[in-house]
């Protein structure tokens, strides 16, 4: 029997294999070398077919690799995806054998095997080979498709790819890249509705990233059929990758996004919690729903429109019925602390004009759209629509009806596109959620009928095929830059539900359609992490769930994974029940409201948090993997999370779970709710009731939070307090990043950053930036403080009276902050 078993198995092998071989034969592998060129940037190899494949070091960690194959066609070395070019000249050396070129970095080597041509990439101080061709690249000349295939690690590990509905560990799955609309999506649904072509690498604590950049159809196969590889192909375009050497993944990400860009900084408000409806209308449902938040003590920042605000559907037009006087709206909403972000799809109704009917010269938004559209005639009259192969438009359809689209890859188009939002800022909105931008259309979901449309592409006509998965990202740019210049002074706030990579220089990321189940929120958690760990770290999920009607525990559950997410939004279907916090009942709203109170007390930690991903790429929301990548436990752990290096949360994603384990790395962990101190490297197990989140602190920390609020902006951080828990040595170090939370001035120096080292017993507090804080108070508080007779602060004895320590050993000092330097002695 046992026999029996393994010559099925091994038999299903060879069938695998065959058909991997089968798919792979058509590719044609690159020629051998035949001779190299030195160039300014690293080497250009001649091959026997005919090929040249460039090997560029951009950095002493970053090495990029185009090939340009035999009789493929030449083309612009330009990719919508990348924000940095100018690489300052990196210094490597090259030397040669009879079988091999190597370039050395001093922190990798890449050598490049001559026949066949095979790329291998080794670390310069330990000399192990962290990722290396299984194949040479190959083209298909007849179809164009590219391809690589890199050895697999028996051990290896696989995180990235952007946005899928799929576990952390990628390890043995098949994933394609090509935006879709995909409602209802449970975990296997692929492809979902964006495309990040970039992962990483992890086998024994040593990472590397590899960014494919082509924007066609593309599949990655991480040992999907084999053990033997991973393999990348793509339907046509360059074969054009970067690798990224590591070994840390934090650098990698670092590194990524410094190629691909990063957020940009987000207004504080963002952060706040935001609901929505698909829709909300009229506008006193929009006062009713407000009041009802403040009535009840729920915090809130931001209210949503969804498609019903337009005069039927009609993109930067306003439905006057349902809202005779938007500017009055958003201004009555702001005085309670409330902003307006409304939707823009980038469908816009194809309505030639009828006859003899002219577009206002004013307030064309607010005018009735009915015979004459401004946004259809401006686009026909200035070209910026798509048009197909034959010259006629491309006419899709969507909730307008029949629709066009704009080509925003030529540059006057994103300008006038990001210019028609002034339709929306002059009534007073603060921000625009940019939907069906895969782009989705009803006629044709797949994109298969529209692949003869051309986009100007720079110039190069490029086809559909290369366009549809970077549409979201030019459309976001046009919004996001047409924001930057109708209002300067004011930080763009985007949301895009589609993408490419470097979408997070322009938009924050919603999951887009999500059910309202368990599943979906257990789902949430490897997907904020992969997204963060993929370069977009502004990400989160409709809560509950857009789809179905999820009950009061799905609620509850929901909210203590979405309070951690840097995008906060309660949203729901059109036909489905309501779901603000109130709808379940008195008990799930309580205990809502306790996690959005600690929410907004923890806002301090969370904008400090969300400013370190804006300045160096690394998320809010982690995965332990990415603080703790030398712990193999963590490797495939997606149901716990970090936010930045301080908070492990481990939340419920079951119904009627109470009880559950949690894994803590190597450490020191104090239990958040009780300060209660644990051991890492155990696994807990822990009781979880309906309110309780199991939420630890790693020891070392120094978490800022402040009192919880109705909004963002509606009183000063005050007191501000500082968490110090002491790792096993005594010491921690935290920081608090601050600024005017709303415009730009951050980029010129507009902003304070307070530094926190504790160590043997002593407190230093620095300060750094020009940014003027208010008047307030400092509560320091230290979690497993011993016995103290005396605290001094900047050498003077504080009187007894503003210290106190609790039956915990929790000691908290309470102080004023005067702006200065502080140093606090404990005796
Ligand atoms: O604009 C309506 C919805 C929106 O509420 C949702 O968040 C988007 O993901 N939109 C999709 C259009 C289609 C919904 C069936």
């Amino acid at each position: 029997m046992r026999l029996l078993v393994c010559a099925l198995a091994s038999s299903l092998f060879v069938g695998h294999a065959a058909i991997l071989a089968a798919e792979q034969r058509s590719l044609q592998p690159v020629g051998a070398v035949t001779s190299l060129s030195r160039t300014a940037e690293g080497v250009q190899l001649a091959c026997a077919d005919g090929s040249a494949v460039a090997i560029s070091i951009l950095a002493p960690d970053l090495v990029r690799v185009r090939a340009q194959f035999a009789g493929q066609p030449a083309a612009k070395d330009h990719s919508w995806a990348i924000a940095k070019t100018d690489w300052t000249k990196t210094k490597f050396q090259l030397s040669e054998t009879a079988d091999a070129i190597t370039l050395g970095t001093g922190e990798v080597n890449v050598v490049i095997r001559r026949n066949p041509l095979l790329i291998e990439f080794r670390d310069a101080a330990t000399g192990r080979v962290v990722n290396a061709d299984h194949r040479p690249i190959a083209r298909d000349p007849k179809s164009g498709t590219i391809g690589a295939s890199k050895k697999l690690g028996f051990d290896e590990h696989f995180y990235g790819l952007g946005e899928k509905a799929a576990r952390l560990d990628k390890r043995r799955g098949k994933f394609v890249m090509w935006n879709s609309d995909t409602p209802g999506y449970e975990e296997g649904k692929d492809p979902i509705y964006q495309s990040v072509p970039f992962y990483l690498g992890l086998e024994d604590g040593v990472a590397y990233g590899l960014f494919f950049d082509n924007s066609y159809r593309s599949t990655f196969e991480f040992g999907h059929l084999t053990q033997e590889s991973a393999d990348y192909s793509a339907e046509g375009g360059e074969l054009n990758y970067y690798y990224f050497h590591g070994p840390s993944l934090k650098k990698i990400v670092g590194r990524y996004t410094e190629l691909t860009g990063r957020m940009a900084m987000p207004p504080l408000w963002a952060l706040g919690h935001q609901q929505s409806r698909y829709s909300y209308y009229p506008d006193t449902m929009l006062d009713r729903v407000v009041e009802e938040y403040r009535k009840r003590d729920l915090p809130l920042d931001v209210i949503y429109l969804d498609i019903h605000y337009m005069d039927a559907y009609r993109v930067f037009t306003w439905d006057r019925t349902r809202f005779p006087d938007p500017a009055a709206l958003t201004k009555r909403l702001g005085e309670k602390g409330v902003r307006v972000v409304t939707i823009i799809d980038p469908g816009v109704k194809h309505q030639p004009p009828a006859a003899g009917a002219k577009d206002p010269t004013q307030d064309r938004d607010l005018a009735s759209s009915a015979d004459s559209y401004y946004v259809f005639n401006e686009g026909i009259a200035k070209d910026f629509f798509l048009h197909r192969q034959d010259g006629s438009l491309w006419i899709g359809e969507v909730w307008p009806g029949k629709s066009v689209f704009v080509d925003y890859t030529k540059e006057e188009a994103r300008r006038w596109w990001g210019d028609l939002h002034r339709a929306l800022t002059d009534r007073g909105i603060a921000g625009v959620w940019t939907d069906m931008n895969e782009p989705a259309d009803f006629l044709d979901q797949t994109g298969k009928t529209q692949m003869d449309v051309v986009f100007d592409d720079l110039g190069q006509l490029s086809p559909y095929a290369k366009n549809r998965n970077t549409f979201a990202l030019n459309m976001a740019r046009a919004t996001y830059e047409g924001l930057q210049r109708l209002q300067p002074d004011r930080r763009p706030f985007v949301i895009t539900r589609a993408g490419y990579a470097g979408i997070q220089r322009y938009a924050v990321k919603w999951t887009g359609d999500n059910n309202a189940t368990f599943p979906s929120v257990a789902l949430n958690i490897p997907m904020f992490a992969s997204l963060g760990i993929s370069g977009q770290a502004f990400v989160g999920a409709d809560v509950p769930g857009f789809i179905g009607r999820g009950d009061g525990e799905l609620l509850a559950r929901a909210y203590q994974v979405a309070a951690f997410a840097p995008f906060l939004r309660n949203h729901t279907a059109i036909d489905q029940y309501d779901k603000e916090p109130w709808r379940f009942g008195a008990h799930y709203e309580g205990i809502v409201r306790k996690f959005l109170k600690l929410r907004y007390a923890l806002m301090p930690f969370l904008y400090t948090t969300i400013e370190e991903a804006h300045r160096t790429g690394v998320p809010l929301f982690r995965p332990l993997v990415l603080n703790f990548q030398h712990d193999p436990n963590t490797a495939n752990l997606d149901d716990e999370f970090m936010v930045g290096d301080a908070l492990l949360a481990a939340p419920v994603t079951r119904a009627a779970q109470r009880e559950r384990e949690v894994y803590l790395p190597d450490g020191v962990w104090f239990d958040y709710w009780t300060g209660a101190q644990h051991r890492g490297g155990q696994t807990l197990r822990v009781e979880v009731p309906l309110d309780h989140l199991p939420l630890y602190v790693r020891g070392g920390s120094v978490v800022p939070s402040t009192v919880p609020m109705n909004h963002t902006g509606e009183k000063p951080w005050s007191p501000l307090r500082f968490d110090i828990y002491p790792d096993a040595n005594g010491a921690a170090t935290g920081s608090l990043y601050e600024d005017d939370g709303l415009s730009p001035a951050h980029e010129r120096g507009a902003f304070r950053r307070t530094t926190v080292k504790f160590s043997a017993s002593q407190l230093t507090l620095s300060r750094e930036g020009g940014h003027a804080t208010p008047s307030r108070n400092f509560e320091i508080v230290l979690h497993g403080a011993r016995e103290v007779n005396a605290v001094i602060v900047n050498g003077q004895p504080l009187a007894p009276a503003q210290w106190t320590r609790d039956a915990q050993g929790a000691l908290t000092v309470r102080l004023a902050d005067n702006g200065q330097p502080l140093a606090l002695e404990l005796r």
